[in-house]
């Protein structure tokens, strides 16, 4: 835990904490020490798809590092990219984290939930009991396909800028421009707010 201190509190109302001290804080609050935004978006399309978004909120509540900090209303949404009537369709929410783990330790976490979760890979966009993807990690760009940064396909995705909209009006995507604005582009066919449905921010 100390390593988070070696980059040392950037806050200037956070005083440097002595060596001394460092081990009898909590490690909860040594780990967002200089944490960064993310934004994460869910899906799931089988299984109990509410029960399951939910799971994966409370498990990266769960994870050293990671603090919720805001969790999106559920929206019901046709499959993307596939053949009509070919999948159930998705709930998706939205995410907004800070952490101090680096974005690929972030992915590894996402995957490790999608398997807690009981997630198959076996068909590009094939229908999944969850999906987790890094929709922005500050203002970090990379063209990394094992991480690209933003999501390369988030600012035509009604599914994730509607729900991010809805907990960040103000929220841009790096590179590409405020999501309000990207919001009145895209089409909303297929993508219904469900304001019957409700994920919990953890306490
Ligand atoms: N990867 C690269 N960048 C990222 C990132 N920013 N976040 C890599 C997460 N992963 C990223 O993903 C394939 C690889 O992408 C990963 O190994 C990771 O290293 P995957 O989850 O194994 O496979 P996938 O999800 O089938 O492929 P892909 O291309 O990531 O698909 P998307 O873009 O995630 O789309 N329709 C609706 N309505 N709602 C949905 O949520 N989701 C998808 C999946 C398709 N249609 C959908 C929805
Ligand atoms: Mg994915």
């Amino acid at each position: 835990m100390t390593a988070f201190f070696t980059q040392g509190p950037t806050d200037p109302t956070v005083q440097p904490v002595p060596a001394s001290v460092v081990a009898q804080v909590d490690a909860a609050d040594t780990t967002l020490q200089n944490p960064k935004r993310a934004v994460l978006s869910l899906g799931s399309n089988l299984g109990n798809r509410l029960e399951i978004l939910q799971g994966a909120i409370d498990a990266f509540e769960d994870t050293p590092g990671v603090r919720i900090k805001a969790v999106s209303p559920v929206y019901e949404t046709e499959p993307w990219g596939v053949e009509p009537g070919s999948q159930p369709s998705y709930y998706n929410a939205v995410v907004v984290l800070k952490t101090t783990l680096p974005p690929s330790s972030l992915l590894e976490r996402a995957h490790a939930v999608e398997e807690a979760f009981n997630r198959v890979r076996d068909e590009r966009w094939g229908p999944r009991t969850l999906d987790v993807d890094i929709v922005a990690y500050d203002g970090v760009t990379s063209d990394d396909p094992y991480l690209t940064l933003p999501h390369p396909r988030a600012h035509e995705r009604a599914f994730v800028l509607a729900p991010w909209h809805d907990v960040d009006p103000d929220a841009q995507l790096p590179g590409r421009g405020p999501v309000a604005d990207l919001l009145g582009i895209v089409t909303r066919d297929g993508v219904q707010a469900r304001g019957d449905l409700e994920l919990r921010l953890p306490e």
